[in-house]
């Protein structure tokens, strides 16, 4: 994936495995390939609508880790409800795996935050390489290759409509898309600096942009997924030509559009909640210890209640959440976790779900904590600044001596 300033075969572009993107996926659906992004519960990838839109819903998904290449088939697909595939608003879908996805692969928290415009990002994914300078290599004809590349997202889509009107053939959903442009140094090229005065010329030799076979990779933002790519396009408004080539092919002068991860993170955390297998909905459903299983990963359950009064029903309530190693050792017998869970509007629980790690190893039962923390939108009580749960992991291999 990923037009870069240098060739792909530069290895300063590769993702290689192990380097902390081994949960960036390549996405197979009938004969068309994308790229997805492993979510934070270990059993479902976001990536982009439009890869389903060509009559097949029968995906697979690739990891390239650690311990080399798997495969898993899709078990579930969730397209956003309100995917428009003309005007590309709301280009999301989540791919629910048969089984959870391989320990060695990275999960992804969401980035939450709506202050991503004016930072920095790094792209990821499978897509054509190519470079800025002649565009995608129509013709590449070797194994499909994990890129990275950064970028800056420099506007919001509606407002790049906002500025070129016409010019523009499709309307945005305002807030809902992160654009960047393809910057090679020079005001020339510099797309949105000259389409709608947000000036920048790029990030050098680490500049990038999208390609065919990138949709549905992620734009992180410090580690988290902030986007989801969507589309490129070769802009032209008045006079202004700022694509090298003026051929829509991820040249330097195009810019890109990521789905806003932020707008869509409700969506995201309910639909993949609603997944979870017998997790507890009220307080005696909550099993203290879980069994560690043979092979794969199952889920230990938290369960985090709001008892108090929302001051405005329509306010998000959140808390932060780690795990933290007891007896049992993160990596080993549980997967390390964190992040911050949001009660949405009429919500006023939900569980965190921890991946135990099956094996036959026979082990004495040992036990790991979540620490909650940073509540918004309430409190823990007089004076509690943090809540720790415990969970033992019940070895079922045999007697350990
Ligand atoms: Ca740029
Ligand atoms: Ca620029
Ligand atoms: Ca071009
Ligand atoms: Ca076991």
């Amino acid at each position: 994936m990923v037009a870069t300033v240098t060739s792909h075969t530069d290895t300063r572009n590769r993702a290689y495995a192990g380097e902390g993107f081994d949960g960036v996926v390549r996405v197979a659906v009938g004969g068309y390939y994308g790229t997805g992004v492993l979510l934070y519960d270990g059993h479902a990838v976001l990536t982009a609508a439009h890869l389903f839109t060509h009559g097949s819903t029968a995906a697979s998904v690739t990891f390239e880790t650690t311990v080399g290449s798997q495969t898993a088939t899709a078990s579930r697909v969730a397209l956003q409800p309100t995917y428009d595939a003309t005007q590309g608003n709301n280009d999301l879908a989540i791919v629910w795996l048969s089984s959870s996805a391989p320990v060695t692969a990275e999960r992804y928290s969401l980035y939450r935050g709506s202050d991503e415009i004016g930072q920095s990002l790094t792209m990821v994914g499978y897509g054509l390489p190519g470079m800025g300078a002649t565009g995608e290599l129509t013709n590449y004809s070797g194994g499909p290759l994990r890129l990275k590349a950064s970028n800056q997202f420099d506007a919001d889509a509606g407002t790049l409509k906002s500025g070129l009107g016409s010019a523009m053939s499709w309307t945005p959903m305002p807030g809902t898309q992160l654009i960047a442009d393809f910057d090679n140094g020079t005001t020339h090229q510099d797309a949105l600096g000259r389409l709608i005065i947000r000036p920048g010329t790029g990030l050098g030799q680490d500049e990038g942009l999208i390609t065919p076979g990138d949709s549905g990779g992620p734009a992180f933002i410090s580690g988290q997924v902030a986007g989801i790519a969507s589309y490129t396009a070769s802009l032209v408004s008045g006079g202004v030509h700022p694509d090298i080539d003026s051929v829509s092919n991820s040249s330097f002068g195009e810019v890109a559009a990521w789905q806003r991860v932020s707008y869509y993170q409700q969506w995201i955390d309910q639909s993949l909640r609603a997944q979870y297998t017998n997790a507890p909905t009220q307080p005696a459903q909550v099993q203290k210890a879980a069994t560690e299983g043979n092979s794969g990963t199952s889920y230990a359950y938290f369960l985090l209640q709001f008892t108090g009064v929302r001051s405005d029903p329509n306010q998000l309530l959140s808390v932060d959440y780690r795990t933290r190693d007891g007896s049992a050792t993160a990596g080993e017998d549980y997967l390390a976790a964190s992040g911050t869970l949001v009660l949405y509007p009429n919500e006023n629980q939900a569980a965190i779900a921890v991946e135990i790690v099956g094996d036959y190893q026979a082990e004495p039962n040992e036990t790991f904590y979540l620490d909650v923390t940073h509540p918004v939108g309430g409190s823990f009580g007089d004076g509690v600044v943090m809540l720790t749960a415990v969970r033992t992991i019940v070895n079922d291999d045999g007697a350990w001596l």
